[in-house]
């Protein structure tokens, strides 16, 4: 047997074992026809030699066998799928860690990913090591624009959790999001301009947990006084073509935003796991 039949039969198995691949197959077709079946997908993933990258996430607590509302796993999730990369999910409980987790993660955090035989935690460290193991497409974000909307989530998290309407914590989100708006008109449509990067895929995940729980807990959303915070987080640009045209001067409309790229949808968890998921915040 040759060995790209070898590993295409393994990779058939570790298929039915819950392997990810990425949305756009366009680079398994460079140098042949459409890919048209799921054998000659896995024999052109066998013959460039790639080996799913092994990643622990947090599982869905609404629904058997479904990921989980963790932002950072959706982080790394994202970047794996933007660099075209197989993945292997595995589910974590986290109300119930399994020992063979513990002895992996001795933190019990989600997300860690396995390179080179060793597991690593951390999507900051994650996204890195990706970057470096598979520079090509490039994600990164310059340095100086790597901090863009770095505050958003800690003062959505104070906002979520404040019982007095007086404290303040509203208006330190506010804050946060305008500045984003301002980034974004001057800068945008993306952090990094153009083109998506790494910041982005960091960012998005958890302005989709601000929506989800803020309109749950609070009946709150994002104000039309900061239109580009709102057109960034719109699953579509087609249908707020207007806002997006008066955001971005025309230009960017063609663009996709995050929130509607098949690689966001595929990785987002459900709305009712990220209400789940926030519930003992706001209780607490
Ligand atoms: N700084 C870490 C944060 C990871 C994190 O806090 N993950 C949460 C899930 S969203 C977790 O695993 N919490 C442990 C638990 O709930 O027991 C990263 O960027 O990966």
């Amino acid at each position: 047997m040759s060995t790209a039949v070898a590993l295409s039969s393994s990779l058939k198995h570790n298929l039915a074992l819950g392997i990810r691949f990425p949305q756009n197959p366009s680079l398994y077709r460079r140098n042949g026809p459409k890919v048209s079946t799921f054998t000659t997908f896995t024999v052109a993933m066998a013959a460039i030699n790639t080996t799913p990258v092994e990643i622990c996430v947090k599982a869905s607590v609404t629904t058997p066998n479904k990921l989980g509302d963790c932002p950072f796993c959706q982080r790394v999730l994202l970047t794996m799928e933007e660099k075209h990369l197989p993945y292997e999910m595995k589910l974590v409980d986290l109300s119930n860690k399994p020992e063979w987790f513990l002895q992996i993660s001795p933190e019990g955090k989600v997300p860690v990913v396995k390179f080179d035989e060793k597991w690593v935690p951390d999507s900051d460290v994650i996204a890195q090591s990706l970057e470096e193991k598979y520079p090509d497409p490039p994600l990164v974000t310059p340095p100086e624009k790597a901090s863009v909307g770095s505050k958003i989530f800690s003062t959505f998290i104070g906002f979520l959790k404040s019982k007095d309407p007086n404290d303040g914590t509203e208006q330190a989100l506010l804050d946060e999001l305008s500045s984003f708006n301002d980034y974004i008109k001057e800068n945008g449509p993306f952090i990094n301009g153009e083109k998506i990067s790494a910041a982005d895929l960091s960012l998005a995940p958890k302005l989709y947990h601000i929506e989800i729980a803020l309109g749950h807990y609070k009946k709150w959303s994002i104000p039309d006084t900061l239109p580009c915070t709102k057109s960034y987080m719109k699953p579509s640009t087609s249908k707020y073509m207007p806002c997006m045209r008066a955001c971005l001067i025309g230009r960017f409309s063609h663009l996709q935003t995050i929130f509607s790229m098949d690689s966001f949808m595929k990785t987002r968890a459900s709305p009712d796991d990220v209400i789940a998921g926030w519930r003992p915040k706001v209780m607490g």
